[in-house]
């Protein structure tokens, strides 16, 4: 059986993509979650996670003796093992050029869009739509961020014709579905198509699980909460 060791839905958003990515395929997995209590080397969850993984960090898969860390990690094992349990799956696209775009897309997303991710952090349940036009009027690389996932997305669902940025819900989608997150919490402006996507992304049952999920947790962590002093 997998384990997917995963931190707070409301919070952790590279947890939520691995997560995503099983339920929405249906394979059995059996969720842990390491509550976040601080990120300090003393607290309970940087002491748990350094038992799993070097890193210390969330997502962990274990499977049998194996320890998959990192997010792209976990996503490639899992797609490798969908082909042997699960082939009428496809976690990345079936066509190898459409693949290839599919690993760019993530790559990018592993390594950038920092701008956008230190000033909208993940917070499922909230909705901040006055820091979302502060953050995006005052910082011009939030604004760059944005314009890059629009134009991408945009050029992904174009030349597949959607649903999904590769038609089906792929590796991508769970990737992208954090961001998902925060343009919704901070209502940053995106085209009626890419509206489109979203509203498909958050229907979709994987991520709506994780939502709902996280919309039930009701843990309010001042240190993940840059913007409201409480729920
Ligand atoms: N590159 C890692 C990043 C994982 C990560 O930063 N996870 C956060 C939770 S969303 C974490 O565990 N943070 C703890 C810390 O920074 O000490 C991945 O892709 O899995």
């Amino acid at each position: 059986m997998l384990e997917l060791y995963i931190g707070n839905k409301n919070y952790s958003s590279w947890s939520m993509r691995p997560w995503v990515l099983l339920r929405h395929f249906g394979i059995p997995f059996k969720e842990v979650m390491l509550r976040f209590d601080g990120f300090e080397p003393g607290s309970a969850f940087k002491q748990a996670a350094s038992q799993l993984a070097p890193t210390a960090k969330v997502p962990v898969l274990v499977h049998g003796d194996l320890v998959v860390w990192d997010t792209l990690a976990i996503a490639e094992y899992l797609a490798e093992y969908a082909d042997e349990h699960f082939p009428e799956h496809a976690l990345w696209p079936r066509n190898q050029a459409a693949r290839a775009r599919a690993r760019s897309l993530c790559a990018e997303m592993h390594a950038g869009f920092g701008a956008l991710r230190q000033a909208c952090p993940m917070n499922v349940e909230a909705a901040l739509p006055e820091v979302g036009a502060r953050v995006l009027a005052e910082q011009p690389a939030v604004a760059a961020d944005l314009a890059r996932i629009v134009a991408m997305w945009s050029g992904a669902l174009a030349a597949s014709g959607g649903p999904f940025l590769f038609g089906g819900f792929t590796i991508a989608d769970a990737y992208y579905a954090p961001v998902v997150a925060r343009l919704r919490s901070y209502a940053l402006p995106v085209p009626p198509a890419v509206g489109g996507y979203l509203d498909r992304v958050w229907a979709s049952p994987g991520v709506a699980a994780w939502v709902a999920d996280a919309l039930a947790e009701h843990d309010f962590l001042a240190f993940e909460e840059p913007y409201r002093q409480h729920r």
